[in-house]
């Protein structure tokens, strides 16, 4: 109840700014646990812009960056609930709850990012946006997460070997869970937020995540290794509150649909530029990259993992369109 209070509150302050500047009708508020400039943050913003003149200025969006409005499973939960509604999330949070998304948050399933855009622009990712709805959301686009990748405090990490025994920071997701398990290391599950400072006490000795991530987090201030391992290519995604959608009319609707699909361009756009920048950051920070690392045997650890979480055919089929998504 605190948690909603607080959001209520900080989302009344932010409406007020808003009313004082524009005379939108509908203002959508939109989370992210990410910080202003951060390609997911920017993407939202400019999905708002072209809602804003394609209305006629009536709907407008408005985008609470840096968690302010909490942690991402919290923030789901608030979206589900209509106190948000608007949301920028990694789908690894939502497997749990949406066991579609969970087929493409597997380890190893996308070949590639230009894999992933094949299999999320097609009816692979528009039966996986129709599968928020009974969950009261309301799926709007993916955008893209990038390929995450280990990194950690204590020493390089060449093999999977190394990583036995390391406390290994994961997204609540039981998936992540197992796959950290599988590969040697204990999963340590934490929200975004808490994996600085966990890094910093030494709670934990690391965790994984994409360039721009990694850097602006400041990650890579106490995690000095970072082994381009690239287990995970998870999309992201921006949802709304059903309770949000059914006060808009068809028109508007339909509205919101196209920025949502209009944006996704012009955020792997950002992407791109985001990555180089960010790994600049980073190598010039002096953290040690760990380049030459043979996959194949993370990619077999693997295989129990399928064999745990793709257990219906529902599930079993969405695999295997993708690995035949060329
Ligand atoms: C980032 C992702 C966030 C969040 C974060 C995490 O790459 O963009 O939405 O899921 O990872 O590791 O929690």
């Amino acid at each position: 109840m605190k948690k909603f209070t607080t959001v209520l509150a900080t989302l009344l302050a932010g409406s007020a700014m808003v009313s004082a500047a524009a005379a939108c009708e509908i203002t959508l508020r939109s989370s992210d646990t990410h910080p202003d400039g951060y390609p997911t943050v920017e993407a939202v913003k400019y999905m708002g812009t072209l809602l804003t003149e394609r209305s006629g200025g009536r709907i407008c969006v408005e985008v609470f960056h840096s968690a302010q409005l909490g942690e991402e499973k919290d923030t789901i939960e608030q979206t589900r609930f209509g106190v948000i509604d608007m949301n920028r999330v990694s789908l690894g949070p939502f497997n749990n709850l949406i066991e579609e998304t969970k087929v493409v948050s597997l380890p190893f399933i996308f070949r590639s990012t230009d894999h992933m855009h094949r299999v999320m622009d097609g009816p692979v990712g528009d039966g996986i946006l129709a599968a928020f709805q009974p969950h009261d959301l309301i799926g709007l686009g993916f955008y893209d997460g990038g390929s995450r990748s280990f990194y950690n405090s204590e020493k390089p990490i060449t093999s999977m070997a190394d990583l036995a025994g390391m406390n290994m920071r994961v997204m609540q997701s039981d998936i992540f869970v197992d796959m950290m398990t599988a590969m040697g290391a204990n999963a340590t599950p934490l929200p975004y937020g808490e994996v600085y400072s966990a890094i910093q006490t030494g709670v934990i000795d690391g965790a994984e995540n994409n360039w721009p991530s990694f850097e602006s987090s400041g990650h890579y201030e106490v995690a000095g290794y970072y082994t381009l391992n690239q287990h995970l290519i998870v999309p992201e995604v921006l949802v709304m509150a059903k309770a949000a959608w059914e006060k808009l009319s068809a028109e508007d609707q339909a509205l919101v649909r196209q920025a949502a699909k209009d944006s996704v361009p012009h955020m792997r756009e950002l992407w791109t530029a985001r990555e180089k920048v960010s790994e600049e950051k980073v190598r010039a920070a002096g953290v040690e990259i760990i380049t030459d690392i043979d996959k194949t045997p993370f990619i077999e650890a693997m295989v129990p993992v399928y064999e745990k979480h793709v257990t219906t055919d529902k599930l079993k089929d969405l695999v295997a369109r993708i690995q035949a998504t060329e």
